[in-house]
């Protein structure tokens, strides 16, 4: 960054609030000065949300996730099989999702018991899904002459769920930006990071301003014409636009790759995105973080790929994250016709039947109190990293609300017992949150015995609920 640059970039109206880079930290590296309440009120919805839907839909959904013989492809098919830009603005001219209902997707995540979506406003290929003023190419380029974003923004403030938008930083269609691709066959002249920024941060207004989405989404920063400065200017932009918009830290570069967290890094944006992984112990309370994760194996539509993960593993998935922190952001890839595919609707509704009758548990929820996932480390096996493997040693995880845990029990003890040992909160009730049964408790300075029923209420996970003495349940530290 020149001097002057430089100078300009100090002199930003907003005092650049040094934060610490820890983790925990509130007020991150540019951010518009807010004080800790003003944050907090500002992450509150989101907090108390735990859940979303991801939709990554644009117009590589023509192509089905097959090219030239081979069927492994989705939102990265431009890339990856290196078709030419020109060959792959026909995907546009052929993308008419006549049958898309944006009624019908805000059902889908409502049903499931999701209180937000993050829809694609524009992935890597550069493709506007909204008629944007700055481009061609756009959804204006097709031959659905709708606006499918605001058609989704109205049907999700009418549902109550909250709309938000992913918009991709890298851009393999742009002639500006920096790492031009060989294969891009309709850029022109020489990439000019500023002036793509101010592309990026006109297209920005644009969805801010028409849409008011509740988070922006970004990604696709990674590569090096996108820098750490950068994303902290185009932070700063952002919540003058709308002091309310929450941003992931995907905006900045400190992102430590899947595991999607700043790790002692300059960091900027709101929260954490951990990709298609759970953090193995959390990082305890006070940290806002989301893990996305694709239904079966790719973002986009493919229509070969049918290995859709089971209501259970999403059930487990959804209190393992909710007992360590964090939100879950569930993905579905709708079809070049503007459907959603009926296995990803089917599972949706079984988990969106548990959260009907166990979402108190999880929504606006708190870490378990018990520490970080118990388990232990294999002696002798070891995982990708070469490290000695975490063997997570419990089939049950713990949330919290003020004066209450929440077991959620995903395998039922056979001795029609459940010992928590260390709880050292006096359990004033204990029941069932599926039907109120009440259920007996034995304490002792040791811990905490419930008996229970032979059959548990729920086949993948049931719910026991404790009241307790304290606000903020107390544990022992197990040695
Ligand atoms: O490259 C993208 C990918 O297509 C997808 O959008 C995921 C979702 O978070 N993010 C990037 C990979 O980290």
């Amino acid at each position: 960054m020149t001097n002057s640059a430089l100078k300009k970039f100090m002199k930003s109206k907003f005092i650049v609030a040094l934060a610490a880079v820890s983790l925990t930290a509130k007020v991150f590296a540019g951010a518009p000065v807010e004080t800790p309440r003003q944050h907090d009120a500002r992450m509150e919805w989101w907090r108390e949300a735990k859940f979303g839907m991801f939709i990554h839909w644009g117009v590589y959904s023509v192509a089905a996730g097959e090219w030239d013989g081979k069927t492994n492809y989705a939102e990265w098919i431009m890339e990856s099989a290196q078709i030419p830009a020109s060959r792959y603005e026909q995907f546009a001219k052929e993308f008419d999702p006549v049958k898309f209902d944006a009624k019908t997707f805000v059902k889908t995540a409502k049903d499931a018991g999701m209180k937000y979506v993050v829809i694609t406003s524009k992935h890597h290929d550069g493709f506007g899904m909204w008629p944007s003023a700055l481009t061609d190419w756009c959804i204006k380029s097709t031959p659905f002459q709708r606006d499918p974003l605001r058609e989704l923004s109205d049907e999700c403030r009418k549902a109550g769920i909250k709309f938000c938008l992913y918009y991709s930083i890298m851009d393999w269609h742009s002639s500006d930006w920096g790492t031009r691709r060989a294969w891009n066959d309709v850029a022109t002249g020489t990439p000019d990071m500023d002036r793509y920024t101010d592309y990026m941060k006109g297209q920005l207004k644009e969805l801010v301003t028409r849409y008011h989405p509740g988070v922006l989404w970004f990604d696709g920063e990674w590569e090096s014409p996108w820098t750490h400065e950068r994303g902290v200017d185009l932070y700063n932009y952002l919540r003058t636009l709308d002091p309310k918009l929450i941003i992931n830290n995907r905006v900045g570069k400190a992102r430590a790759g899947m595991e999607g967290m700043d790790m002692g890094k300059e960091r900027v944006g709101d929260y954490g995105t951990p990709e298609q992984q759970i953090p193995v112990g959390g990082f305890g309370p006070g940290v806002d973080w989301e893990t996305c994760m694709t239904l079966n194996n790719h973002w986009g539509y493919n229509k070969h790929d049918d290995h859709w993960k089971s209501p259970e593993t999403i059930i487990h998935n959804l209190c393992d994250i909710a007992s360590k922190g964090g939100n879950y952001l569930l993905n579905v890839g709708p079809t070049s016709e503007g459907l959603i595919p009926q296995p990803s609707v089917d599972r949706l509704a079984e988990v969106g039947a548990w959260m009907k009758v166990n979402g108190e548990a999880i929504y606006d929820s708190g870490p378990t109190p018990f520490g970080a996932e118990a388990g232990t480390f294999s002696a002798t096996e070891k995982d990708k990293s070469g490290k000695p493997k975490f063997i997570p040693a419990w089939d049950w995880r713990a949330t919290t609300k003020p004066g209450k845990i929440y077991l959620e029990i995903f395998k039922w003890p056979r001795d029609g017992k459940f010992e928590i040992a260390g709880l050292q909160s006096k359990v004033t009730k204990a029941w069932l949150l599926a039907n109120g049964k009440k259920l007996k408790v034995e304490q002792t300075a040791a811990g905490v015995s419930i008996v229970l029923p032979a059959e548990a209420p729920d086949k993948i996970a049931s719910v026991i609920c404790l009241k307790i003495k304290d606000q903020t349940a107390k544990v022992a530290v197990q040695k």
